[in-house]
């Protein structure tokens, strides 16, 4: 019997929607956690849910019992639920980890689970797993980053454990014990181009006030070049990807890592072609851009979210909305493709505000762009701000963050006028030259939006 197994709760054949895009990934963290523990000596399992059947999972739990540790997002709280339920009821002790359980570990451990991890889980894993063994869950007193409950049925939440100081210190995520191959095919027959993701650096300095820093605090830590290197180097050659994806939290934030990067890979004659997120204040050089181009990058993501510098200001985001605007002409120049994201309902948002993300959407003309309606996640100071107008519709265990509602606020159909304005605008500028009777009717359906959006925000206020 392993000393744990490793899972979460995220089965793609049961996300509809992800069914249509497929850009599945595992979930590094566990690939993380599993290495650093077999180095150690322990005897890890690792039950990748993302191309499994919940019946799978289950049945592999009532084959034996011992210690179940399963990664948590603010999506999966349900089916997290489900496998700790019926994780308990074959006798597991289970242990939580991610963001998602951090954020409310009171409720998790009430749902029946028995240790919450908060923050990174290598050396916590490493010296919880013989805690338990030797004491049981109820007696974890002393183990940094964990909150259980005592014998009296005390929730006990212990101190904070310290972070990894030197990333490079850790294996490389244990990629070889799931079917990572699967993983690459999939993007390869969906996208015609196998997908492999990895990271560079843990956690972010930036005070976005929607985000959630559960896991990483404010913390930024970068592994070396040389060793974010050989890692590029042993997935091309163990996986052969025709992509990867550095899932960091802003993959420039650091000019002189990133050119000392580019160095290390030119010298490993390795060009892969990539896809990264980052922050248009962090891409406003065009040396930035020019080595990313020749690092292979041929999509960058840019969080923009909005268009509005006042709400922009309101989100602590940091950024300017002339930067947005730099960044992604500066990065097209450079031939690569530009992603954005944009939130709607943001707290204050008037429709002016849209306009001007409407406005700015138009003149970036990226290659994709995605909304979302802004949801407050625990523990974030957007969350905290709207507080008092947050309210939960479903009970907790039936509901994720997403299903906050926030009492004032616009609903869901507004904000897909506010899709269907964006869109069609941003459509009739991109072919206004080609096809203008075209583009005219993208206008008018655009206009249809606005103004259906811009009677429905006068009744509110009436
Ligand atoms: C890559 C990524 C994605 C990818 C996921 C692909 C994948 N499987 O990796 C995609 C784009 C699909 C995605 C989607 C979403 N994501 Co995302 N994503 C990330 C991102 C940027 C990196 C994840 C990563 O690889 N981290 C690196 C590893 C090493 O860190 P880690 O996973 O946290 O693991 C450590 C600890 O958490 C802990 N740990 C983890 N698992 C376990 C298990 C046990 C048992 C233990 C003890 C410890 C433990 O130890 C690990 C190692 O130290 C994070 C931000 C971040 N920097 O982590 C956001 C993040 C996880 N995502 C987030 C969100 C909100 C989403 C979405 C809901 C967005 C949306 N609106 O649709 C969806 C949900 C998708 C879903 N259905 O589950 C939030 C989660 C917030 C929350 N409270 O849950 C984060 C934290 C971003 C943020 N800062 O707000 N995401
Ligand atoms: S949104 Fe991006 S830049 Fe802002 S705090 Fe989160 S990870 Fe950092």
């Amino acid at each position: 019997m392993s000393d744990v197994l490793l899972t979460h709760g995220y089965f793609l054949f049961d996300d509809e929607k992800e069914m249509q895009i497929m850009r599945p990934y595992p979930t590094l963290g566990l690939l993380y956690i599993s290495a650093f523990l077999r180095r150690g000596g322990f005897d890890v399992e690792i039950f990748d849910s993302t191309f499994a059947r919940r019946q799978q999972l289950f049945d592999r739990l009532a084959l034996s019992r011992g210690v179940i540790g399963i990664y948590t997002n603010l999506m999966t709280r349900r089916p997290v639920l489900d496998i700790v339920a019926a994780a308990k009821r074959h006798g597991w002790t289970t242990v939580l980890g991610g963001p998602e359980s951090a954020n409310y570990p009171v409720e998790y451990l009430r749902a029946g689970a028995d240790v919450i991890v908060v923050g990174e889980g290598e050396s916590t894993m490493a010296e919880l797993l013989p805690a338990l063994a030797a004491r049981g869950p109820q007696r974890l007193h002393g183990v940094a980053g964990t909150v259980f409950r005592d014998d009296s049925g005390a929730v006990v939440t212990n101190p904070e454990r310290t972070k990894i100081a030197d990333l490079d210190s850790i294996p490389w995520p244990d990629r070889g014990r799931i079917d990572q191959a699967r993983y690459v095919d999939v993007w390869r027959d969906k996208h015609g181009m196998g997908s492999v993701n990895m990271i560079t650096a843990r956690g972010c300095p930036y005070k976005c006030n929607w985000c959630s820093h559960a896991v990483f605090g404010y913390t930024h830590r970068r592994r070396s070049h040389v060793d974010s290197a050989a890692e590029l180097q042993h997935i091309m050659e163990a996986y052969r990807p025709d992509q990867v994806w550095y899932a960091d939290d802003v993959f420039t934030i650091s000019h002189p890592w990133l050119f000392g990067y580019a160095q290390e890979l030119k010298r490993r004659n390795l060009r892969v072609p990539f896809e990264t997120i980052s922050r248009a204040d962090r891409m406003m050089k065009d040396g930035v851009l020019e080595t990313l181009a020749e690092m292979g990058c041929h999509r960058i993501w840019i969080g923009s979210e909005s268009g509005s510098q006042r709400i922009l200001d309101g989100m602590q985001r940091g950024v300017k909305v002339d930067q947005v605007l730099w960044a992604t002409h500066a990065a097209k120049r450079h031939g690569i493709q530009v992603g954005m994201f944009l939130m709607w309902g943001y707290p204050g948002e008037q429709i002016e505000d849209i306009a001007a993300t409407v406005d700015l959407v138009r003149k970036c003309q990226p290659d994709i762009h995605l909304t979302t309606v802004a949801y407050p996640i625990k523990n974030t100071g957007f969350f905290d701000k709207a507080a008092g107008a947050i309210v939960a519709d479903k009970p907790w265990a039936e509901a994720t963050d997403r299903d906050y509602r926030i009492q004032g606020r616009h609903s869901r159909a507004y904000y897909k006028q506010a899709d269907s304005w964006l869109n069609n605008e941003v459509e009739a500028a991109r072919i206004e030259q080609r096809d203008p009777a075209q583009a005219a009717l993208r206008r008018a359906a655009a206009l249809r939006a606005r103004q259906s959006m811009a009677a429905v925000a006068a009744e509110t206020e009436a």
